[in-house]
């Protein structure tokens, strides 16, 4: 039976400081005055924006939306002057909100998490440190990233390649590459940036393409500081937009079916938003339907393959960028992406036609014999997205469960915050948690899990976890509307396409942020229906007893 006298460590401990961590720290510490601590295994905050140093490495959300909103004087405070933001700028958004709300004091880094563990006696979560060192906490808040661990494809003779290997995704350092001859693999929206912005600043690049990309310009450049000034004094409505649409980019969603307007007028919306630029603004902007229906998704592709064959000089090259199937992955955008291909120093190798066979001591070998000589190979070659940072660490819930069984089949979660047998764990972005811009969903999740939070904490309540039938609940419905879109007939990791033996799953809650949020309020209006809450142990309160790590 549980001990009345249990003491924990912390009241709840925070694994990751990126957007998602930061934010859990601030709101269960400062305003819910809990006893908190995170961990990143990484040298300092950022998540995301402290591990994709690699050129050209930008946020593709509009940098006025790529933000938190929860404080006005930060909203107010913050300067930027360009459409977008760059990496540097954003992790030293994150540095200042972190230094802000003193929050540093208890981010604890380079400490990886090995595995937590769910003491059911206890009801409290033990977890031990990559330094040995065990902690333990009555809330475990896993804001592990799900775009964070990296996929390097297992290609024969690794080992014996002389040169410089990179992932993008684990660039804690900055490089200069001037003179070398490059090659970067993967062209997804990390590779698209890394391609275009190294071009001119290598001797030679050579791009590995498995797939082709519909992609569009970004339109980046500076925003006048009238506009600037406008934008903050609107943040009010600015918001309330974000979180009354779908995909939460800033943007005004179009509810106009493509096929239900001229060619000529389809041909005009697309130009227009091919002027102004933006991935998400060109998917979702231009017309209702473009990720549901074959034909205005097909009016949408060809407009892109116009564009490409206009833009890349030499038909080979130009039929080799342009995708043939739909466009139904993350939409990206560029900054003169399909342009690069007609620099001399620029080299696109077909890898449909001719795969990769194996690293030599000078470069890669493809399979029709040619060697491709290389002093720095660049994978850009994405994240085992959502569920890879949990399988990578030893979780155990109720009964001892390991996550990566519970998982084997695929993940699955309710809400995208929580799942059956590991109690009191709330993840920050889950499997089928929102498809659509990250900071404010990070922020919905963030805030409802508070309000769980400190429901627990004034009732009691010891362990909180869904039942079965929600989350199965869940997962239909993220699983329905999933197959009402074309995404789902695309191979990408939205699905859990991209990694080989991983179970193809929905990973996402396709449906929208508003839809999302509205989930989450009928829950908690209903008193957390759906989720089981237990009395079981009486915890003393962690702050009475927490050990002091300054
Ligand atoms: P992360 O920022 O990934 O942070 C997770 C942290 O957890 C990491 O620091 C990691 O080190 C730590 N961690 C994981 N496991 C452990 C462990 N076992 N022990 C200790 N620490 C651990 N989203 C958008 O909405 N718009 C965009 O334009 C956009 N652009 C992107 C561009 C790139 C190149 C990438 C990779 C992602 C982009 N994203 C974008 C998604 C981005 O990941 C999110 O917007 C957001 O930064 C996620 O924050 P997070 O805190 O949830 O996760
Ligand atoms: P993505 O979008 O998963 O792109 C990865 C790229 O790497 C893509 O072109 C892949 O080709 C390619 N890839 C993956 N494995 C291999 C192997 N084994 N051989 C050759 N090519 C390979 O990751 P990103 O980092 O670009 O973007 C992920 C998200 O992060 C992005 O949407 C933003 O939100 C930020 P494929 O298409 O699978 O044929």
């Amino acid at each position: 039976m549980p001990d009345s006298t249990t003491r924990t460590d912390y009241d709840a401990i925070v694994i990751g400081a990126g957007f998602s961590g930061i934010y859990m720290l601030h709101k269960l510490r400062n305003e819910l005055g809990l006893n908190v601590r995170a961990f990143d295994k990484a040298g300092g905050v950022g998540g995301t924006w402290y591990w994709n140093r690699y050129p050209g490495a930008l946020s593709d959300t509009e940098g006025f939306v790529y933000r938190y909103s929860f404080d006005k004087d930060l909203l107010q405070d913050w300067q930027f002057n360009t459409r977008y933001l760059k990496q540097p700028e954003i992790l030293a958004y994150l540095e200042h909100v972190v230094d802000r709300f003193d929050l540093g004091r208890d981010i604890q880094f380079n400490t990886g998490i090995e595995s937590a563990e769910f003491d059911e006696a206890q009801s409290i979560w033990r977890i031990i440190t990559d330094k040995g060192a065990a902690y333990t906490a009555r809330y475990l808040i896993t804001a592990l990233g799900l775009l964070s661990a990296t996929n390097i494809p297992n290609i024969p003779g690794r080992e014996s390649f002389n040169g410089e290997i990179y992932h993008t995704g684990a660039w804690p350092e900055q490089h200069d590459f001037t003179g070398k001859r490059v090659g970067v693999i993967g062209t997804g929206s990390t590779g698209i940036q890394t391609i275009t912005a190294l071009a001119p600043t290598v001797s030679h690049l050579t791009v590995f393409q498995r797939s082709p990309q519909y992609s569009v310009p970004t339109g980046n450049g500076p925003i006048a500081g009238e506009v600037i000034e406008a934008l903050k004094a609107n943040y009010d409505t600015i918001w309330t937009n974000v979180r009354e649409s779908a995909v939460g980019f800033g943007f005004r969603e179009s509810t106009v079916a493509a096929m239900t307007v001229s060619e000529e007028e389809r041909q005009r919306v697309f130009q227009e938003a091919w002027d102004i630029g933006g991935g998400f603004r060109f998917m979702f902007g231009t017309f209702a339907d473009i990720a549901t229906d074959p034909d205005a998704n097909e009016a949408a592709a060809a407009f892109i393959r116009g564009k490409i064959a206009q833009m890349v000089i030499d038909p080979e090259t130009a039929r080799k960028l342009t995708p043939t199937d739909l466009y139904a992955k993350r939409p990206v955008c560029d900054s003169g992406y399909y342009q690069t291909f007609n620099r001399d120093n620029v080299e696109l190798v077909d890898l449909k036609a001719n795969p990769i066979a194996e690293l030599t001591t000078n470069g890669i070998r493809t399979a029709d014999g040619a060697e491709h000589d290389l002093d720095v190979l660049i994978f850009a070659t994405g994240f085992d997205a959502v569920d890879g940072n949990y399988v990578r660490m030893d979780i155990r819930g109720r009964g001892g469960k390991a996550i990566r069984d519970h998982w084997k089949d695929g993940p699955s979660s309710h809400l995208g915050i929580a799942t059956v047998g590991f109690p009191n764990m709330f993840m920050m972005l889950g499997p089928n948690g929102p498809f659509a811009n990250l900071p404010p969903s990070i922020e919905t999740q963030g805030d409802w899990i508070c309000a769980l939070v400190d429901r627990a904490e004034q009732s009691g309540i010891t362990a909180v976890e869904p039942s079965q039938a929600a989350e199965q609940e869940w997962t239909t419905i993220c699983k329905s509307i999933a197959e009402a879109t074309l995404f789902a007939k695309a191979e990408s990791w939205i699905f859990g396409a991209n990694i080989p033996g991983k179970a193809h799953s929905v990973l996402f809650y396709l449906g929208g942020l508003a839809n999302y949020r509205d989930h989450l309020q009928t829950v908690s209006e209903n008193d957390y229906e759906g989720l089981e809450m237990r009395s079981e142990a009486v915890l003393a309160r962690a702050s009475a007893a927490a050990p002091q790590i300054r």
